[in-house]
């Protein structure tokens, strides 16, 4: 079989590909492309688009940091203006001419003979290409659960990943399973033509109020003047964010939860004067401290569950009829749509989201599994050359998924730079270099909320199968990128 040569292939055109891209081209690297299983770019972006969708960090702070966009239309935008930001930002640096869409890659090896990787594509020519990036985000692979019955139910069933534009929710008797951040945005905009709407809760969530504005014509055009006052309300608005994680997540600890303590008075203060019922107040509050899980931002959320036609369940299901749910308490929710808001298979699709074989045939997903989820600075492995796996464990630097790429193309830009410099083809990061990373982030989260805190009934995505909080790293944004701008570079194998 013939195959097709790159110097470099990116797996996903959501932002961290086309992040990676842009920090290719100004490597002066053009000779990549970007594979995308869907059919347009954006990621998450493109594939969520159920209603009420929109970003759960302040849009002054969710974009890069080297394209602020003064058109944000408030303070939390809603999503189509964010993929619209990324197809802005990615026409702006000519990536999509670089995009095969509708492409899935199955897997790929790394050949060391010719020190090359062999990437393998369905129901095409396999692609070989020195350097392999993995930009599979960590929420990509939709979680459908696994409930008896589910396969017998004969109405409407949607994941919330597959929203469908036309669905008109008016008079239906709707039942959503999950209470996660998806669950949050969408139950308000069901709950106000739904005849009926069945929230199925597992595990309830911390919600606290979201303060959101509009951007007025005056504050677009001092966006677009005056640069600068954007810089500084993002500034405000990293620097808020910044302080929540360090405080709250990381060094829980030091502080010993009070800030965690705060917030959990602040949705208790929400609950108490949107919801008159005291028994639905109590049923709706987390039994796990605040950070454990992600928290979420709604002014909506529990009023929608002071509406006549919005039901909690928190028995748990027992099974799926064809015509309704079951609950562990025997009672029948009769429905004719149910919605699937339960989330994303993050460690067991994701970690890696593709196969891949390194060095000495070493297998990427059961190597983290035999030992630990484990990789130098969020994105190299080592016995796998020429990879950068761009969400990794402990990539994250939580809440913000742009200044994980910020510090990502910080080090794109040393290493390759580096490897230019020396006339080097191959990378590798050293095992000491490794274990030393994964040893200190192990340290670090010692007095994270993720340790210390009560966080045995949060079913939390932060946490691997294994319990090690291995998601976020625990380190601050500017500690991150002075990393990634400096570190030794010994610590790599350059040949
Ligand atoms: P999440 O946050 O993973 O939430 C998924 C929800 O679905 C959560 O409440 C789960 O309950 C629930 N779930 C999953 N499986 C089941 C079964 N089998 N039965 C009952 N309930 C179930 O995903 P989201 O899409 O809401 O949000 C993802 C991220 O998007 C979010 O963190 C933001 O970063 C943006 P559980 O809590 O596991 O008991």
């Amino acid at each position: 079989m013939t195959t097709e040569l790159f110097e470099a292939v990116i797996v996903g055109a959501g932002f961290a590909g086309i992040g990676a891209a842009i920090q290719l081209k100004r490597l002066g690297i053009e000779d990549f492309v970007i594979l995308e299983r869907e059919d347009d770019l954006g990621g998450t972006w493109y594939v969520n688009h159920y209603p009420g969708l929109a970003v759960d960090v302040p849009t002054t702070t969710y974009s890069y940091y080297f394209e602020p966009n003064p058109n944000w239309s408030r303070m939390f935008s809603p999503g189509e203006e964010i993929k619209q930001y990324a197809d802005t930002v990615a026409a702006k640096y000519d990536v999509p001419r670089h995009i095969r869409y509708n492409t899935t890659v199955d897997g790929a090896r790394w050949d060391e003979d010719i020190s090359a990787w062999h990437i393998d594509v369905r129901g095409e020519q396999p692609i070989t290409a020195r350097y392999l990036i993995t930009a599979t985000g960590f929420l990509s692979q939709p979680h459908t659960p696994d409930i008896p019955g589910i396969d017998t139910f004969e109405g409407r069933i949607v994941h919330t990943t597959q929203w469908d534009a036309d669905y008109d929710p008016a008079g239906e008797r709707i039942a959503v399973i999950g209470t996660g951040a998806t669950a949050v945005q969408l139950i308000p905009e069901l709950a106000k033509t739904a005849a009926d709407l069945t929230v199925f809760q597992r595990t309830a969530i911390w919600v606290v109020p979201k303060i959101d504005f509009r951007f007025g014509p005056l504050a677009k055009k001092t966006f677009a003047r005056f640069p600068w006052t954007q810089r500084l309300l993002r500034w405000l608005t990293d620097s808020i964010y910044e302080v929540m994680v360090s405080v709250g997540v990381r060094h829980y600890g030091m502080f010993r939860g009070r800030f965690n303590i705060a917030a959990s008075d602040l949705s208790k203060i929400h609950r108490f004067l949107v919801i008159r019922d005291k028994e639905l107040r109590r049923r709706l509050t987390p039994d796990y401290d605040f950070g454990c899980k992600r928290p979420t931002f709604s002014n909506g959320y529990y009023q929608a569950f002071t509406r006549s036609n919005v039901h909690l369940q928190d028995a748990g299901i027992a099974r799926i009829e064809n015509d309704g749910i079951v609950g562990n308490d025997g009672i029948k929710v009769g429905i004719d749509t149910l919605v699937l808001a339960t989330g994303f298979d993050l460690w067991e699709a994701n970690f890696p989201a593709i196969e891949v074989i390194g060095r000495e045939g070493r297998n990427l997903g059961k190597w983290w599994r035999e030992t630990r989820f484990q990789s130098y600075q969020g994105v190299s492995v080592p016995y796998f050359p020429n990879f950068l796996s761009l969400a990794g464990p402990y990539a994250f630097l939580g809440l913000n998924f742009f200044n994980t790429m910020e510090y990502q193309m910080q080090l794109m830009d040393r290493l390759f730079s580096e490897m230019k410099r020396r006339n080097a083809t191959t990378f590798e990061v050293t095992e000491e270099a490794n274990a030393e990373f994964l040893d200190r982030m192990t340290e670090l989260l010692g007095e994270s909320v993720f340790t210390v805190g009560n966080c045995a009934s949060a079913n939390s995505y932060y946490f691997s199968p294994n319990g090690d909080p291995a998601l976020l790293r625990p380190t601050s944004t500017e500690t991150a990128i002075r990393e990634a701008m400096n570190f030794p570079l010994s610590d790599y194998r350059l040949s």
